[in-house]
């Protein structure tokens, strides 16, 4: 809904754009297959990679999956540096040793990524074990999704965090995909609400794809995490506008159409972020904060 067209972006929402920005240009570099890594896009979770982005203070644990790339950009000091490690340079982030899915950064908080389902939970679990040992003030975030949930290690974790009262966040990004299925195509439902009562850990659905309210709910969480001692799960309902890996397109007849020089929406329902945020400031607005992002192009893609 349009809130009467404000003149400026906040910080949060101006990331998100330039995360929009520059995941565009990575598509762009892998439909020329520049890279030999397999790249795991997050467009159309802008919205949920900022908030957790701006949530976290130095030395909480930020816990990854294979879809980290979003967050390794926003989180990097250089975002250029995370497409030279894709590079395989040794100026890259990991100095080219890790690539795509197990990309880490720990002066940023990003101590572990994972290319094998629900395994970072269990890891995640260590880190909260952590923070409450050493009694900080700190707290850890996992990462986790509609299809990794399907693995023990996601129930073992939780009951094990519930058990341990851990400070820990798992947040489950629901794309409704495992690379080409449907959760209806592989599984019954999971009423994870009722699942989380039934254990006593706080769940919370986000699902409008509005930055700023993601953000206050991200640091609130934080907040509630640390006072209550216990851990909490964030459900996001997110839709995946890229191909589960690689270019979007990924082959000729592919419905999916990501091009960078169509501007920065890629889809004019509420289902984009980028949309969501061009709704709220208006069309005239939007395409003022869209050039002024542009100055913080990767300048990778060569048009
Ligand atoms: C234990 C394990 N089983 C299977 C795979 C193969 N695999 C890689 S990504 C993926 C889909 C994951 O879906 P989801 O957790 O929803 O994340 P999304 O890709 O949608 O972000 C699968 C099945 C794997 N990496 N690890
Ligand atoms: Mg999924």
């Amino acid at each position: 809904m349009k809130s009467g067209f404000e003149n400026s972006m906040t910080s949060e929402e101006l990331m998100a754009l330039k995360l929009r920005l520059w995941q565009m240009e990575i598509n762009e570099d892998l439909k020329k297959k520049r890279f030999k890594v397999p790249v795991h896009l997050g467009l159309g979770t802008e919205a949920l990679v900022v908030a957790i982005a701006s949530a976290i203070h130095s030395g909480d644990n930020l816990l990854l999956t294979h879809r980290n790339a979003a967050f390794n950009l926003v989180l990097a000091e250089d975002p250029r540096a995370v497409v030279r490690e894709y590079d395989g340079s040794d100026d890259g982030l990991a100095f080219g040793q890790l690539g795509s899915m197990n990309l880490v950064n720990p002066k940023s908080g990003v101590v572990y990524s994972s290319s094998i389902l629900a395994n970072n939970i269990s890891v995640a679990c260590g880190c909260a074990y952590g923070h409450q040992i050493s009694q900080s003030q700190n707290f850890s975030v996992v990462l986790t999704g509609d299809g990794a949930m399907e693995e023990g290690a996601f129930y073992e974790g939780l009951v094990f965090a519930k058990s341990h009262q851990l400070p820990l966040v798992i947040v489950v990004d629901n794309n409704d995909y495992s690379m080409a299925s449907t959760t209806s195509e592989r599984r019954c439902e999971i009423d994870l609400l009722l699942f989380c009562k039934s254990i006593g850990v706080d769940y919370l659905q986000l699902s409008d794809n509005d930055v700023q309210t993601y953000v206050t709910e991200f640091k609130g969480l934080r907040d509630a995490v640390r006072s209550s001692s216990s851990p909490a799960v964030v459900e996001v309902k997110t839709t995946l506008l890229n191909q589960h890996a690689g270019p979007t397109p990924g082959w000729p007849t592919d419905p999916m159409k990501v091009d960078i020089s169509y501007g920065l929406v890629i889809e004019e329902t509420a289902s984009d972020p980028i949309f969501v945020l061009r709704e709220k400031y208006g069309f005239k607005n939007f395409s003022k904060f869209e050039t002024e992002v542009s100055s913080a192009k990767l300048n990778r893609y060569v048009g």
